[in-house]
């Protein structure tokens, strides 16, 4: 018998919401760079979560966001973002979700991914498909030609830019057209559903896609980094995903047209 049920994620998760606050009233200071926010709503909807997922699995570890939250020596690992698309959540945008992913035994095992402003629960324990607000939800079937391209320009590193411009361009001369929302979770999750069908970010952090992966695998979708492996789940990472195998095997193409080796 499992040791954790996923409805007891989700009711943490949804608990941790009531602390988003559209209305604006909290803190936001700046942290690598100018566009990297951080608001005092991220902070206390992490220290909440850590307290009570802590509770649920005490001799859990976490690897968060916030303060260098790092305890990787454990067979659980809570990987959490407490708001994903920050630059957004300040903003007033819905673009922002809690990103809540479980690892045992160095595997993704559950994910919840909660976007409480778009009205959207993203859910996925392995090997038991992905679901929104309890509906099972599947990629898309799209050819590449016919694409919709989640993506990103390096927002915390601008001096990578050209390189995410070059690929960029490219996988848009290939494809339908390009979205980006500011949430790298709500994204993968959106691929998940079929509402798009490409991804790709240069660099992105384990919280940012820990949870959405599972729910991407789970939804029928393929992931892979520069290497062509799967996204580390304790180091940054270059994310590429798409709706099938051979069209993540086609951006990871793509993207080796233009970078050569990582600037990281
Ligand atoms: C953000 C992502 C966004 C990505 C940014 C950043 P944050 O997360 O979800 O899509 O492009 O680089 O990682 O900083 O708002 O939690």
């Amino acid at each position: 018998m499992e040791e954790i049920k996923i409805e007891q994620i989700i009711d943490v998760v949804r608990e941790a919401a009531t602390l988003m606050d559209r209305s604006g009233g909290f803190e936001i200071r700046n942290k690598s760079v100018l566009e990297d926010l951080v608001t005092s709503s991220d902070v206390a909807i992490q220290h909440f979560l850590t307290e009570k997922l802590g509770t649920l699995l005490p001799s859990s570890g976490f690897l968060c966001e916030e303060e260098d939250l790092q305890d990787l020596n454990h067979r659980y690992i809570w990987i959490i973002d407490p708001i994903d698309g920050t630059a957004n959540y300040a903003r007033g945008n819905e673009n922002c979700c809690i990103s809540v992913g479980l690892v045992k035994d160095k595997e993704l095992f559950m994910g919840v991914v909660y976007s409480p402003w778009r009205g959207e629960l993203y859910t996925a324990v392995r090997g038991e498909g992905a679901f929104c607000n309890g509906k099972p939800i599947h990629v898309s079937d799209r050819p590449f030609e016919n694409g919709l391209l989640y993506t990103a320009m390096s927002t915390y590193h601008k001096e990578w830019s050209r390189y995410c411009s070059d690929v960029i361009f490219d996988l848009y001369n290939q494809s339908n057209d390009v979205r980006r929302t500011g949430s790298a979770a709500i994204e993968l999750c959106l691929l998940a559903s079929g509402y798009a069908d490409l991804y790709f970010e240069i660099r992105i952090m384990p919280w940012d896609y820990a949870a959405a992966s599972l729910i991407l695998k789970e939804a029928g979708g393929a992931a892979c980094s520069f290497d062509g492996d799967s996204p580390s789940l304790f180091r940054p990472s270059m994310y590429i995903a798409a709706n099938t195998r051979q069209n993540c095997d086609r951006i990871l193409q793509t993207v080796r047209r233009h970078i050569r080796q990582l600037p990281y």
